[in-house]
């Protein structure tokens, strides 16, 4: 799998849909798979939403795209390749089948007159006028990412309006994938995943109702292993997001282990002052905890220590730490009879929080290189006196690490027996406090 797409709650019901191949664990002959839950965590399988049709518009795939409840009909806008054209698919059977709609392809084409490096991904949101708006992942020749912005009544008639955004190509990409398109906080947040930089950008600001004015941008995740999230609200209001985590293992691992792709936990998302987007476990993920162990508050020599209590491959690690003195310290994860595992800490010197995979216990070889280095961090300030918080959550190969200000990492990394590993503390440069920690077995 990669992409989640249509993403939507519905008569109580969440919905998700994903980029799937089910000829195997490599891209290529892209359908829609769905899943349904009533909580977010416990899924059922529905039968695939889209199939590629050979011969028709959609015959070398149905790329991503969004769901919408238009005049109380389900329907699904998707990417149909190649060339790349937007499709509508709706359903009368509360979302469990779908057909495509006769008028397909509802957009051919690019705008006339501009050279696009992509035409994908299509998201829909009401404007105030009440009327469809629609966004294309996109990018413009010798120029950069954007996200085309279009007009709609009735979802198969658009008018272009104008890109919403243009990025520098250097920075954010060539072509715009996936973009997610919210109010947050009072302003709006534009989430893409830009190629080939291969990184989920925001952009935080005002919507004049054509384009947005950024004053802030960042990253959806720093950790190198998310790509291609969407965001969507709930019935009650709350800014979601899913993301997709890569694997991080050459590909014929992945055709030997037969599957490659997982979705991230849902993330409940909230805006920092300044304009960066904050993620939190969706509060559901609480219902998964287990057998919980407490470890006393306890300064943190130099060195590092193994938890002995704490063992498994699904935890939720919860801890609080004061830097004092110590230039690096944090947990180590992951910890393999050989003394392997993966760092998740804190760089009082650098001021960032990172995931060091470099001594990952590791199944077979990582495919470590551009663009899946070992390391990955993210700037973290801490205030005077503010501890630095970790909230991990382990998967067998998923780290997903949450820390201050809604940072978070994604991760991915293979030990060879997961349930066998333990979770350990480490200090370099000096002593840190550990001010509490709290762990959780995790199971559904
Ligand atoms: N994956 C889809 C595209 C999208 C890309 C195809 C992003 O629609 O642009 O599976 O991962």
């Amino acid at each position: 799998m990669n992409d989640p797409n249509g993403a939507i709650q519905y008569a109580g019901l969440y919905h998700l849909f994903y980029q799937h191949n089910p000829r195997g664990a490599f891209s290529a002959s892209k359908h829609w798979a769905h899943v349904v839950s009533p909580d977010m965590l416990h899924w059922q399988q529905y039968p695939h939403a889209l199939v590629p049709q050979p011969g028709s518009y959609d015959k070398d795939g149905c790329f991503s795209g969004c769901a919408v409840v238009h005049e109380g009909i389900p329907t699904l806008i998707y990417t149909g390749v190649d060339p790349q054209v937007q499709c509508l698919a709706t359903s009368r059977d509360d979302l469990r089948t779908w057909q495509k709609h006769p008028a397909n392809p509802v957009l051919p084409a690019p705008p006339p007159g501009l050279e696009v490096t992509g035409f994908r991904d299509p998201y829909a949101f009401r404007g105030e006028d009440g009327l469809w708006r629609i966004l294309v992942g996109s990018g413009i020749r010798g120029v950069g990412g954007t996200a085309l912005l279009y007009r709609s009544a009735d979802l198969l008639h658009w008018q272009y309006l104008n890109p919403l955004l243009v990025g520098q190509a250097a920075e954010t990409g060539r072509v715009w994938n996936c973009p997610s398109f919210f109010p947050l906080g009072g302003e709006h947040v534009l989430l893409v995943s830009g190629q080939p930089v291969w990184k989920p950008f925001t952009f935080t600001g005002a919507f004049d109702g054509r384009r947005l004015l950024p004053r802030a941008s960042g990253l959806a995740d720093h950790g190198g292993c998310l790509y291609a999230p969407q965001v969507f609200i709930d019935e009650r209001g709350r800014v979601l997001l899913w993301g997709w985590l890569w694997e991080s293992r050459p590909d014929e691992d992945i055709l030997a282990a037969g599957w490659a792709g997982v979705m991230s936990f849902p993330r409940l998302l909230s805006l920092n002052a300044d304009g960066t987007l904050a993620s939190s476990p969706a509060p559901e993920v609480e219902t998964l905890r287990r057998q919980s162990t407490t470890l006393a508050a306890q300064s943190l020599p130099e060195g590092q220590r193994v938890i002995p209590a704490l063992r498994g491959g699904c935890l939720e690690l919860r801890a609080r730490f004061s830097p004092r003195g110590a230039r690096r310290f944090g947990l180590r994860v992951f910890i393999e009879e050989n003394g392997n595992c993966t760092r998740v800490g804190y760089d009082a010197d650098l001021g960032e929080v990172f995931v060091d995979r470099s001594r990952a216990g590791i199944s077979a070889k990582m495919a470590f290189g551009w663009p899946n280095p070992p390391f990955h961090s993210a700037r973290l300030a801490l205030d005077a006196g503010e501890a630095l918080e970790l909230r991990i959550f382990l998967d067998q190969s998923v780290i997903e690490v949450f820390s201050n200000h809604g940072v978070v990492l994604s991760s991915r990394v293979y030990p060879a027996q997961p349930d066998a590993c333990t979770v350990g503390l480490f200090c370099e440069g000096g002593a840190a406090e550990l001010l509490s920690l709290q762990a959780w077995q995790l199971a559904l």
